[in-house]
């Protein structure tokens, strides 16, 4: 099914820090140089996901227990090694994942925008043709965060930071008035005005606490799809949209906030309405 619905595959978690370096000094790279293998075998590009993330549970205890100084030199050593493995054949990476706080209290676990930058740096170096993605969520629309995260951004591409994008996860719960079309495409031109790309990094959509008939949540549901997906093909900075996994049966929503109904494709696999919304074109 992935082979025959997407052009582009993302491993959710098999290039995290965890799933790489549970044990210091050992690499696990079995799983994603499988998925590596399984694009490229079926003509399908790659993006990897992530090489720094701002939050502590996502990297090993070991990783942990490092002074912030030994820290920085293991992201480094952790992106040249990771980057350069997959040189050519990944042809985006997330590089930083998460660093802004929701609040408006900036970046977030003592990460400064010079760290972010040396991450983009050493990302350039190990592979010069990458295309390099700075990731987040509640920055798809307007807002405080939104704002925080473009300003930074901003700041990055001033000092020369090989910064060649952002992504704007976008798992959005419909019963909680998610961004519009309108602002997301407001928000993707004013990136285009920076010269910076955008992508659709992590769609999901949550119709469950919606109110209606299972009928029209579905309805609503695609054309949610539909309107999104819609604002990334006639936005010129738009590279492509991820779905955040293709069958509600392996969905993280699930295991998050209980049984969910996110994606294009049901717990059996069958099409839904929002699979039908979206324009085929786009699935890149
Ligand atoms: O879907 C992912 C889930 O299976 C993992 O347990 C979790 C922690 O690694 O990460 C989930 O994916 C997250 C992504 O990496 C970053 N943005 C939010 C996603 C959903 O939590």
């Amino acid at each position: 099914m992935l082979a025959r619905e997407f052009g582009s595959l993302v491993p959710g978690n098999a290039l995290k820090w965890k799933a790489l370096r549970s044990d210091r000094g050992v690499w696990t790279f079995d799983v994603p140089d499988q998925m590596v293998e399984f694009a490229e075998q079926n003509g399908m590009r790659v993006k990897g996901h992530t090489l720094a993330w701002s939050k502590e549970s996502s990297y090993p205890n070991w990783f942990l227990m490092l002074t912030r100084a030994e820290q920085l030199v293991a992201i480094r050593d952790h992106i040249q090694a990771v980057v350069g493995r997959y040189a050519g054949r990944i042809t985006a990476w997330d590089v930083w994942n998460e660093a802004m706080a929701n609040d408006g209290s900036g970046l977030l676990g003592g990460v400064s925008e010079d760290d972010i930058a040396d991450a983009f740096r050493w990302a350039r170096e190990a592979d010069p043709d990458v295309v390099l993605l700075y990731n987040d969520y509640k920055i798809a629309g307007s807002g405080r965060k939104s704002d925080d995260v473009f300003a930074m951004l901003q700041r990055l591409v001033a000092i020369g930071a090989p910064v060649d994008g952002v992504g704007f996860q976008m798992h959005a719960n419909l019963a909680d008035a998610p961004p519009s079309a309108t602002e997301i495409a407001a928000n993707m031109a004013r990136y285009e005005g920076l010269g910076l790309n955008v992508t659709i990094s992590e769609m999901d959509v949550r119709i469950a606490d919606l109110a209606g008939t299972t009928d029209e949540r579905l309805e609503a549901q695609a054309n949610y799809y539909r309107d999104v997906v819609g604002v990334c093909l006639a936005a010129p900075n738009c590279l492509g949209v991820t779905f955040w996994g293709f069958t509600d049966r392996y969905s993280w929503i699930d295991a998050r906030h209980g049984a969910a109904d996110p994606l294009l494709f049901d717990e059996n696999l069958a099409a839904t309405p929002a699979y039908f919304g979206v324009d085929r074109k786009s699935v890149v």
